[in-house]
This record gives structure tokens, C-alpha cells and sequence, in this order.
């Protein structure tokens, strides 16, 4: 049994989906919030029910999805004790044991990183957040981060567990996933065979530049990532209709399609792509053309070319009303089509003004002008 490892390559964060087997109740450890898309279809795919959302820390690199995962997906967000975050259900102390289904986990309090850091030690793995990474560890420069305690966690907390305990880190910059206690033990750069002061000169040298994010990250993340603007949490789930496979908010179209999980098809005419703006990647296949808006008789023929077998199809146009005629006639084709509700610039305003009002554009998805 190994865990799911996930990667997030914006912030080289690893995230873990853990299971047991038989119950199939699950946990994740370090979710991130761009991923969410991507973390609920690992769970339906592999058939999981999520118990437990768990952080190792506040981090300041990335926002996390926990409190979004506990509203989706019906988990209980929890985090350690000491790091803040008010809002997780459950606050864990060193020693507390999580259990899904037969299997258990449990905290270890491995400070340095930040105050509150925690590991967590499942079966024969260690999952070390920011605490221990490969040939590494976390930086101490800031959140009440110490290289004395880290140093303390490292070697007398870490270390001290059997040598061939796997060592899952919450981050990896070079492209490495995993590793061993004795490992790390044995060749760390930065802790095997050092002292402790030796150990302290090494991360006071270090001058890490401050994570780019750390400004909006540790706020959210004290709120298990619920800030007031990150997107409803329905409004990442399909909303299944009648007569084509579901509506889906912009927001979601966009997860599906940088994920690669959808081809993102443009309905609107040559016109209003080339004059309004249009989503860098989207194929082009109008529903209806201008001048006239007459129908697009080569409409099928240029969809069913424009969409792989087995993909799903995201269909998008102005306001939300084409792509659902176009949605309706994609199924008819046999394909699993959604419509982009809002569509490229919304309904229009008390003043007959548009991108106002919802849509692609209004949610600061990425886009632009020929
Ligand atoms: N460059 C990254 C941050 C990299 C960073 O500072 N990572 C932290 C964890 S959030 C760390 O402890 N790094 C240890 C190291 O790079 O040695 C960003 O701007 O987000």
C-alpha cells in the first residue's frame, strides 16, 4: 500500500490521498487550492470516501483546499494545534491518532518550519510537510520558524523513527518524490552528521527570497483557505441537466481544461473572436455565423474533428445561451458536452453593458485580444 502522491507544479507541493482498502475512507494531506478539480476526480475515481482533510502546517507558498474539500466532499478539516488555523475541526496535539476506516494516522509535532508543524506517520510512511524534504529541510527565516527546534525535530522526533520508514515530503524543487529515513539520515546536506550549531549557521546562511505568495497565503490558509473570494463551492461541481451532460462554471471549465481534462470549444462566430477576445487554446467551431448568424452547416463535422474520443467537451459563447443549443447537439453526436454557464462576457447590466455581469472575463480567467 504507498500513498497517491499529487503534484502541484506552481508551487512544487506535494499532496498525499491515503485509503483504506477495504472501507475505502480516505484522507488528504496538504491540498491545494488550484488542484481541487483534480483531487475530487482522484477520489471518484478510485471510489473514496474523504474523512479527513489534513494540513502539516499554515503554509506561505500556496492556499490550500481544505475547507473547500470539507464543503464538497464532506470532510473534517484538521490541523495542528499550534499553527492558528482557527477554523479546522479538529485541532491535533502531538501523539493524536486520526483513523479512516481500519487505518490510522497519527501526529507527531515536529516544530521548526513553523511553531505548530506537524508530521504525520501512517503504516510504514512518514509524510514530513516542510519539516524534513529530500537532501533538505524547510527554511526557518520566518512564522515563527526555528533552526534550533527544527533541528531538534529532525534528529531526536524524525530520526529516531526505523530506518526504512518512507519519507514523503510536502515539497520537492528538483523532481524527486520520495524517500528514506535512513536516507536522509545518512547524506542530508543540510542535518546528517552536523551539529546543532553547525546545523543553525547552515540555515542562517541560506537568504531565501520570501515565497512569492506569502502576503495572501498565510491569511487564507489561518482560514483553511475560505477567503471571500474563492469561488462558491457549488460552483465546482457539474450541475447535471437534461439533454446534455451538465452546466459548468467558468471557473471549473477553466480547472477542466488546464488540467487537460476537457477540450474547451469555442462556438461563438470568427467576429466576436477576433474583436472581442478569445481563450488562448480553445478550438474554434462556430454554431452560427455572421453576417445573418446563419447556422454553421459544417458544425458536426468540425466538433466530432475537434474533440478526441472519451474527452469531454466545454462549450463556450457569449452569454451562455448558443453553447447550450451547441451542448444539446453535441450529445446528439455522442459526446459528453457541457455548457459554460455565463459564457465569454455575461448577461448585460441595467446599462446594457456586458463582462459586468459574470463570464469568462469578469472571473479573471486567462484570455486575449487578436
Ligand atoms: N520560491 C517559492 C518558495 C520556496 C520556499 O521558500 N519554500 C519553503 C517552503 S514554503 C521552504 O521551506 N524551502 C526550503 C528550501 O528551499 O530550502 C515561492 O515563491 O513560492
Amino acid at each position: 500500500m504507498t500513498p497517491i502522491q499529487l503534484f502541484d507544479t506552481a508551487s512544487s507541493t506535494y499532496t498525499y490521498v491515503l485509503f483504506d482498502p477495504a472501507s475505502r475512507d480516505a484522507v488528504i494531506i496538504d491540498p491545494v487550492d488550484t488542484q481541487i478539480a483534480r483531487d475530487l476526480q482522484v477520489l471518484r475515481e478510485h471510489g473514496l470516501k474523504l474523512i479527513w482533510a489534513l494540513e502539516t502546517h499554515a503554509h506561505a507558498d500556496h492556499i490550500t483546499s481544505a475547507g473547500q474539500l470539507a464543503e464538497l466532499a464532506g470532510a473534517k478539516t484538521t490541523a495542528p494545534a499550534g499553527c492558528g488555523i482557527s477554523t479546522a475541526s479538529v485541532q491535533l496535539k502531538d501523539g493524536d491518532v486520526l483513523d479512516f476506516g481500519a487505518e490510522q494516522i497519527r501526529a507527531l509535532h515536529t516544530p521548526g518550519h513553523t511553531a505548530g508543524s506537524m508530521s504525520f506517520v501512517w503504516r510504514s510512511h512518514v509524510f514530513t510537510g516542510d519539516t524534513l524534504l529530500i537532501n533538505g529541510c524547510g527554511r526557518t527565516d520566518f512564522q515563527s520558524g526555528s533552526a534550533v527546534q527544527l533541528y531538534h525535530s529532525l534528529t531526536e522526533v524524525l530520526f529516531k523513527l526505523p530506518d526504512d520508514t518512507i519519507v514523503w515530503p510536502g515539497h520537492d524543487y528538483q523532481g524527486k518524490t520520495q524517500s528514506s529515513i535512513g536516507q536522509e539520515k545518512a547524506s542530508n546536506a543540510r542535518v546528517a552528521g552536523k551539529s546543532q550549531a553547525e546545523f543553525v549557521a547552515i540555515m542562517d546562511a541560506l537568504k531565501l527570497p520570501p515565497p512569492q505568495r506569502i502576503q495572501e497565503a498565510v491569511p487564507a490558509n489561518l482560514r483553511s483557505g475560505l477567503r471571500h473570494d474563492t469561488p462558491a463551492p457549488e460552483s465546482l461541481l457539474p450541475r447535471p441537466v437534461d439533454g446534455y451532460a451538465g452546466d459548468v462554471s467558468p471557473t471549473l471549465a477553466w480547472q477542466w481544461f488546464e488540467a487537460g481534462e476537457a477540450v474547451l470549444v469555442d462556438v461563438r462566430t470568427d467576429a466576436e473572436r477576433a474583436w472581442v477576445g478569445f481563450v488562448p487554446g480553445a478550438i474554434a467551431v462556430a454554431w452560427k455565423q455572421w453576417p445573418g448568424m446563419a447556422m454553421n452547416p459544417d458544425f458536426d463535422a468540425q466538433l466530432q474533428a475537434a474533440v478526441p474520443e472519451g474527452q469531454k467537451v466545454l462549450l463556450l459563447c457569449r452569454s451562455g445561451v448558443r453553447s447550450v443549443a451547441a451542448a444539446q447537439r453535441a450529445t446528439e453526436l455522442g459526446l459528453q458536452a457541457y455548457n459554460i454557464l455565463e459564457g465569454f462576457e455575461g448577461d448585460p447590466d441595467e446599462h446594457a453593458q456586458r463582462n459586468r455581469r459574470g463570464g469568462w472575463r469578469f472571473h479573471g480567467l486567462p484570455w486575449r485580444q487578436g
